[in-house]
């Protein structure tokens, strides 16, 4: 109980065979994301992505690391250039790799390497309807997703889109690590609600660490 890998093993919650929830996890390094956040921002622009059936996206998202996650016309894929400037994403701020690292270690994930890192913002109302996310090389890494700012209602479905998901409330620095059999879940978010939250205001942001390439 002295030290910090039992503390925050002894706060690790099984939510499916591959999966665990380690509330609070990113609230130590709360700080310097915030400040590599505001730094992202000022790097790339947050944009609202249209699907292959042409529907605008409701979260405002950017990328960083070496690939990022695109939406068009064309299709979902991953690619190394900002599609609205033709530049490289900016690098993985080290904050969010150490972060993600450490998160999936502690989920039993011992060395993951994320190489992308897609940045979802929601305002109220927004919100993401159910999906796999099947644009990644190898499904045997994990995904770490960091919560910031408001709470929203995340939606833990089956293997198969039909399953009734579970719900989970996130909060301000939960983290998510989803791997193994839980890898390919639906999963999805409910509408944000209003709220205003002290250090993010009236939005939720979520990052989720990937090893796509
Ligand atoms: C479970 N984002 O960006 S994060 C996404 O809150 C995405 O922004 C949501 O779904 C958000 O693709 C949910 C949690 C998450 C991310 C990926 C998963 C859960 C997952 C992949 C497999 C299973
Ligand atoms: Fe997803």
């Amino acid at each position: 109980m002295t030290d910090d890998l039992f503390a925050s093993d002894s706060a690790r919650q099984r939510i499916g065979d591959g999966s665990c929830w380690l509330p609070g996890f990113a609230l130590p390094s709360m700080d310097a994301l915030l400040v590599d956040l505001e730094r992202l921002q000022a790097q790339v622009n947050f944009r609202q992505m249209v699907t292959p059936g042409g529907h605008r996206m409701s979260a405002w998202m950017l990328n960083c690391g070496a690939l990022g996650w695109v939406t068009d016309r064309a299709g979902y894929r991953y690619t190394r250039e900002d599609p609205e400037t033709g530049l490289p994403w900016p690098a993985m701020p080290d904050s969010f790799r150490m972060l993600a690292v450490k998160a999936a270690a502690a989920a039993g994930f011992e060395d993951f390497e994320p190489d992308a890192c897609l940045v979802n913002q929601y305002e109220v109302g927004a919100r993401m309807a159910l999906h796999q996310d099947k644009n990644e090389q190898d499904y045997s890494a994990p995904i770490v997703s960091v919560s910031l700012g408001l709470p929203i209602t995340f939606l833990f479905g089956g293997l198969v889109r039909s399953d009734r998901p579970a719900k989970l409330q996130l909060y301000h620095g939960d983290i998510v690590v989803w791997g193994g059999p839980d890898r390919l879940r639906y999963h999805g978010v409910l509408t944000l609600k209003a709220g205003e939250h002290p250090e993010l205001g009236t939005r939720r942001i979520n990052l989720t660490f990937r090893k796509a390439g």
